[in-house]
Protein backbone atom coordinates (compact mmCIF):
# COMPACT_ATOMS: atom_id res chain seq x y z
CA UNK A 1 0.00 0.00 0.00
CA UNK A 2 0.61 3.34 -1.01
CA UNK A 3 1.36 5.83 1.79
CA UNK A 4 0.61 9.35 1.45
CA UNK A 5 0.69 10.62 5.05
CA UNK A 6 2.44 10.23 7.75
CA UNK A 7 3.64 11.40 11.17
CA UNK A 8 6.13 14.19 11.16
CA UNK A 9 9.24 12.88 13.17
CA UNK A 10 9.20 15.90 15.52
CA UNK A 11 5.68 14.67 16.47
CA UNK A 12 5.83 12.01 19.44
CA UNK A 13 3.54 8.56 18.50
CA UNK A 14 1.10 8.86 21.42
CA UNK A 15 -2.53 9.13 22.30
CA UNK A 16 -4.02 12.33 22.72
CA UNK A 17 -5.11 13.68 25.93
CA UNK A 18 -7.10 16.78 23.94
CA UNK A 19 -10.95 16.59 23.44
CA UNK A 20 -12.32 15.18 20.34
CA UNK A 21 -12.55 18.30 17.61
CA UNK A 22 -10.22 20.40 19.35
CA UNK A 23 -7.86 22.40 17.52
CA UNK A 24 -4.81 22.43 19.36
CA UNK A 25 -3.58 18.98 17.92
CA UNK A 26 -3.73 20.79 14.17
CA UNK A 27 -1.30 23.57 15.62
CA UNK A 28 0.80 20.81 17.20
CA UNK A 29 0.87 19.07 13.71
CA UNK A 30 1.96 22.47 11.90
CA UNK A 31 4.81 22.81 14.50
CA UNK A 32 5.74 19.44 14.10
CA UNK A 33 6.05 19.85 10.44
CA UNK A 34 7.94 22.85 10.37
CA UNK A 35 10.56 21.77 13.14
CA UNK A 36 11.19 19.10 10.68
CA UNK A 37 11.50 21.21 7.23
CA UNK A 38 13.32 23.69 8.60
CA UNK A 39 15.74 20.99 10.52
CA UNK A 40 15.65 22.21 14.27
CA UNK A 41 14.20 19.39 15.90
CA UNK A 42 17.61 18.40 17.62
CA UNK A 43 18.51 21.98 18.72
CA UNK A 44 14.98 23.08 19.74
CA UNK A 45 13.68 23.93 23.57
CA UNK A 46 9.72 24.43 23.67
CA UNK A 47 8.16 26.19 26.93
CA UNK A 48 4.69 24.35 27.70
CA UNK A 49 2.55 26.41 29.92
CA UNK A 50 -0.47 25.91 31.84
CA UNK A 51 -3.58 25.30 30.20
CA UNK A 52 -4.98 22.06 28.45
CA UNK A 53 -1.39 22.35 26.44
CA UNK A 54 0.21 21.96 30.04
CA UNK A 55 1.21 18.49 28.34
CA UNK A 56 2.65 19.73 25.37
CA UNK A 57 6.49 17.95 26.18
CA UNK A 58 4.15 14.75 25.66
CA UNK A 59 3.68 15.13 21.80
CA UNK A 60 7.24 16.84 20.66
CA UNK A 61 10.34 14.79 20.01
CA UNK A 62 12.15 17.75 21.52
CA UNK A 63 13.35 18.85 24.87
CA UNK A 64 10.66 21.08 26.66
CA UNK A 65 10.28 22.78 29.79
CA UNK A 66 7.53 23.67 31.50
CA UNK A 67 6.79 27.25 32.66
CA UNK A 68 4.11 27.60 34.83
CA UNK A 69 1.56 30.93 35.80
CA UNK A 70 2.35 32.85 32.70
CA UNK A 71 5.98 32.81 33.22
CA UNK A 72 6.95 31.13 29.67
CA UNK A 73 8.29 34.02 27.93
CA UNK A 74 10.53 34.50 31.09
CA UNK A 75 12.01 30.92 31.13
CA UNK A 76 12.42 30.86 27.13
CA UNK A 77 14.40 33.93 27.67
CA UNK A 78 16.66 32.31 30.31
CA UNK A 79 17.30 29.14 28.19
CA UNK A 80 18.02 31.12 24.87
CA UNK A 81 20.52 33.91 26.85
CA UNK A 82 22.08 30.59 27.79
CA UNK A 83 22.38 28.88 25.14
CA UNK A 84 21.64 30.88 21.91
CA UNK A 85 21.87 28.42 19.64
CA UNK A 86 19.55 26.64 21.03
CA UNK A 87 15.77 27.26 19.62
CA UNK A 88 13.28 28.20 21.59
CA UNK A 89 9.09 28.68 21.52
CA UNK A 90 6.78 29.04 24.30
CA UNK A 91 3.18 27.35 23.49
CA UNK A 92 0.70 29.47 25.78
CA UNK A 93 -3.22 29.81 25.86
CA UNK A 94 -4.71 33.35 25.89
CA UNK A 95 -5.24 33.01 29.38
CA UNK A 96 -1.77 32.06 29.91
CA UNK A 97 -0.32 34.78 27.50
CA UNK A 98 -3.36 37.39 28.04
CA UNK A 99 -4.20 37.08 31.32
CA UNK A 100 -1.65 35.25 33.91
CA UNK A 101 1.46 36.51 31.61
CA UNK A 102 0.62 39.89 30.36
CA UNK A 103 4.06 41.44 31.93
CA UNK A 104 6.03 38.14 30.71
CA UNK A 105 5.44 38.52 27.11
CA UNK A 106 5.26 42.31 27.02
CA UNK A 107 8.44 42.90 27.96
CA UNK A 108 10.24 40.05 26.04
CA UNK A 109 8.93 41.21 23.15
CA UNK A 110 9.90 45.24 24.03
CA UNK A 111 13.15 43.37 25.00
CA UNK A 112 13.92 41.99 21.57
CA UNK A 113 14.04 38.30 23.06
CA UNK A 114 15.01 35.85 20.43
CA UNK A 115 12.41 33.65 20.75
CA UNK A 116 9.14 32.70 19.28
CA UNK A 117 5.50 32.65 21.36
CA UNK A 118 2.57 30.79 19.77
CA UNK A 119 -0.65 31.61 21.38
CA UNK A 120 -3.36 29.69 21.05
CA UNK A 121 -7.28 32.01 21.19
CA UNK A 122 -9.93 30.23 22.09
CA UNK A 123 -11.04 33.00 23.81
CA UNK A 124 -11.69 31.35 27.85
CA UNK A 125 -9.76 28.99 30.55
CA UNK A 126 -10.18 25.86 28.74
CA UNK A 127 -8.64 23.49 31.27
CA UNK A 128 -10.27 24.93 34.32
CA UNK A 129 -13.78 24.67 33.07
CA UNK A 130 -14.05 27.80 30.19
CA UNK A 131 -14.02 30.66 32.63
CA UNK A 132 -13.67 34.11 30.78
CA UNK A 133 -10.54 35.66 29.79
CA UNK A 134 -9.46 38.82 28.08
CA UNK A 135 -10.12 37.58 24.76
CA UNK A 136 -13.52 36.67 25.62
CA UNK A 137 -15.67 38.14 22.78
CA UNK A 138 -18.23 41.05 24.70
CA UNK A 139 -22.38 39.29 25.45
CA UNK A 140 -20.07 36.02 25.43
CA UNK A 141 -21.78 33.46 28.47
CA UNK A 142 -18.45 31.89 30.15
CA UNK A 143 -18.58 29.98 33.71
CA UNK A 144 -17.61 33.34 34.94
CA UNK A 145 -20.17 35.63 33.22
CA UNK A 146 -23.50 33.69 32.76
CA UNK A 147 -25.20 36.77 31.81
CA UNK A 148 -22.80 37.24 29.06
CA UNK A 149 -19.36 39.54 28.80
CA UNK A 150 -20.50 43.33 30.01
CA UNK A 151 -18.74 46.37 29.89
CA UNK A 152 -17.85 45.68 33.18
CA UNK A 153 -15.10 43.21 32.70
CA UNK A 154 -13.57 45.61 30.19
CA UNK A 155 -13.44 44.67 26.54
CA UNK A 156 -11.18 41.93 24.52
CA UNK A 157 -7.66 43.03 23.22
CA UNK A 158 -5.86 41.69 20.33
CA UNK A 159 -2.26 39.99 20.98
CA UNK A 160 -1.07 40.37 17.98
CA UNK A 161 -1.49 43.53 17.43
CA UNK A 162 -0.43 44.94 20.85
CA UNK A 163 2.90 42.97 20.32
CA UNK A 164 3.54 44.25 17.04
CA UNK A 165 3.65 47.62 18.51
CA UNK A 166 6.96 46.22 20.64
CA UNK A 167 10.24 47.62 19.74
CA UNK A 168 12.03 44.30 19.54
CA UNK A 169 9.27 42.99 17.82
CA UNK A 170 10.18 41.70 14.09
CA UNK A 171 7.49 39.33 13.19
CA UNK A 172 3.66 39.10 14.72
CA UNK A 173 0.77 37.78 13.00
CA UNK A 174 -2.58 36.36 14.02
CA UNK A 175 -4.67 33.32 12.27
CA UNK A 176 -6.37 30.55 12.48
CA UNK A 177 -7.16 26.66 11.77
CA UNK A 178 -10.40 26.15 11.30
CA UNK A 179 -10.63 25.30 7.57
CA UNK A 180 -8.08 23.81 5.42
CA UNK A 181 -7.02 27.11 3.37
CA UNK A 182 -5.97 28.74 6.78
CA UNK A 183 -4.63 25.65 8.32
CA UNK A 184 -2.17 26.16 5.51
CA UNK A 185 -1.79 30.04 5.71
CA UNK A 186 -1.14 29.37 9.29
CA UNK A 187 1.92 27.04 8.26
CA UNK A 188 3.23 29.79 5.76
CA UNK A 189 2.72 32.11 9.03
CA UNK A 190 4.49 30.30 12.03
CA UNK A 191 7.53 29.63 9.55
CA UNK A 192 8.05 33.30 8.85
CA UNK A 193 7.99 33.37 13.11
CA UNK A 194 10.68 30.70 13.44
CA UNK A 195 12.31 31.98 10.69
CA UNK A 196 12.59 35.71 12.35
CA UNK A 197 14.45 33.93 15.56
CA UNK A 198 16.61 31.41 13.09
CA UNK A 199 17.76 34.56 11.25
CA UNK A 200 18.40 36.41 14.78
CA UNK A 201 16.21 39.37 13.93
CA UNK A 202 14.29 39.75 17.32
CA UNK A 203 11.13 38.71 18.82
CA UNK A 204 8.30 36.81 16.80
CA UNK A 205 4.72 35.40 17.61
CA UNK A 206 1.67 33.90 15.95
CA UNK A 207 -1.74 34.29 17.36
CA UNK A 208 -3.83 31.13 16.45
CA UNK A 209 -7.30 31.24 16.50
CA UNK A 210 -8.60 28.11 18.28
CA UNK A 211 -11.72 26.21 19.29
CA UNK A 212 -13.01 24.98 22.61
CA UNK A 213 -16.25 22.49 21.86
CA UNK A 214 -16.64 20.78 25.12
CA UNK A 215 -16.39 24.71 26.99
CA UNK A 216 -18.10 26.28 24.29
CA UNK A 217 -20.77 23.40 24.65
CA UNK A 218 -21.19 22.57 21.29
CA UNK A 219 -19.56 20.60 18.18
CA UNK A 220 -16.80 20.70 16.61
CA UNK A 221 -18.06 21.41 13.68
CA UNK A 222 -20.35 24.15 15.59
CA UNK A 223 -17.13 25.19 17.36
CA UNK A 224 -15.64 25.71 14.24
CA UNK A 225 -18.22 27.96 12.63
CA UNK A 226 -18.12 30.04 15.86
CA UNK A 227 -14.46 30.67 14.89
CA UNK A 228 -15.49 31.58 11.42
CA UNK A 229 -18.48 33.77 12.11
CA UNK A 230 -17.65 35.11 15.51
CA UNK A 231 -13.89 35.33 16.43
CA UNK A 232 -12.61 36.76 13.17
CA UNK A 233 -15.26 39.66 13.10
CA UNK A 234 -13.64 40.56 15.79
CA UNK A 235 -10.03 39.47 15.71
CA UNK A 236 -8.49 40.01 12.16
CA UNK A 237 -6.23 37.28 10.38
CA UNK A 238 -2.62 38.82 9.10
CA UNK A 239 0.52 40.27 9.45
CA UNK A 240 0.68 43.18 11.76
CA UNK A 241 4.60 43.49 11.67
CA UNK A 242 7.21 41.64 9.16
CA UNK A 243 10.42 43.42 9.51
CA UNK A 244 12.33 39.96 8.68
CA UNK A 245 12.28 40.97 4.88
CA UNK A 246 13.91 44.55 5.47
CA UNK A 247 15.79 43.01 8.13
CA UNK A 248 17.51 40.51 5.86
CA UNK A 249 17.98 43.29 3.64
CA UNK A 250 20.47 45.29 5.93
CA UNK A 251 18.02 48.09 6.47
CA UNK A 252 17.24 47.28 10.13
CA UNK A 253 20.25 46.69 12.57
C1 LIG B 1 -1.42 32.46 38.47
C2 LIG B 1 -2.32 31.31 38.15
N1 LIG B 1 -3.66 31.41 38.35
C3 LIG B 1 -4.46 30.38 38.02
C4 LIG B 1 -3.96 29.20 37.50
C5 LIG B 1 -4.87 28.07 37.18
N2 LIG B 1 -4.94 27.77 35.76
C6 LIG B 1 -4.38 26.66 35.23
S1 LIG B 1 -4.73 26.49 33.59
C7 LIG B 1 -5.60 27.93 33.58
C8 LIG B 1 -6.32 28.42 32.36
C9 LIG B 1 -5.48 28.46 31.14
O1 LIG B 1 -6.27 28.88 30.05
P1 LIG B 1 -5.64 29.17 28.65
O2 LIG B 1 -4.27 29.71 28.82
O3 LIG B 1 -6.59 30.02 27.89
O4 LIG B 1 -5.46 27.74 27.98
P2 LIG B 1 -6.53 26.67 27.46
O5 LIG B 1 -6.73 25.70 28.58
O6 LIG B 1 -7.77 27.40 27.06
O7 LIG B 1 -5.88 26.01 26.27
C10 LIG B 1 -5.62 28.49 34.85
C11 LIG B 1 -6.36 29.74 35.20
C12 LIG B 1 -2.58 29.13 37.34
N3 LIG B 1 -2.01 28.03 36.86
N4 LIG B 1 -1.80 30.18 37.66
S1 LIG C 1 -11.07 21.77 27.12
FE1 LIG C 1 -11.19 22.88 25.16
S2 LIG C 1 -9.10 23.66 24.70
FE2 LIG C 1 -8.98 22.04 26.29
S3 LIG C 1 -8.57 20.13 25.16
FE3 LIG C 1 -10.79 20.26 25.48
S4 LIG C 1 -11.59 21.29 23.63
FE4 LIG C 1 -9.36 21.64 23.70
Amino acid sequence: MKCIAGMPESLSPVVTHYCPGCSHGVLHRIIAELLDELGLRERTVGVASVGCSVLAYNYFETDFVQAPHGRAPAVATGVKRARPNLFVFTYQGDGDMAAIGTAEIIHAAARGERITAIMYNNTIYGMTGGQMSPTTLMGAVTATTPYGRQEESGRPYRMAELLAQMPGTAYAARTHVADVANIVKTKQYIRKAFEAQVNGLGFSMVEVLGNCPTNWGVTPAEANRYVLNDMLAYFPVGEFKDVTKEALAGVHA
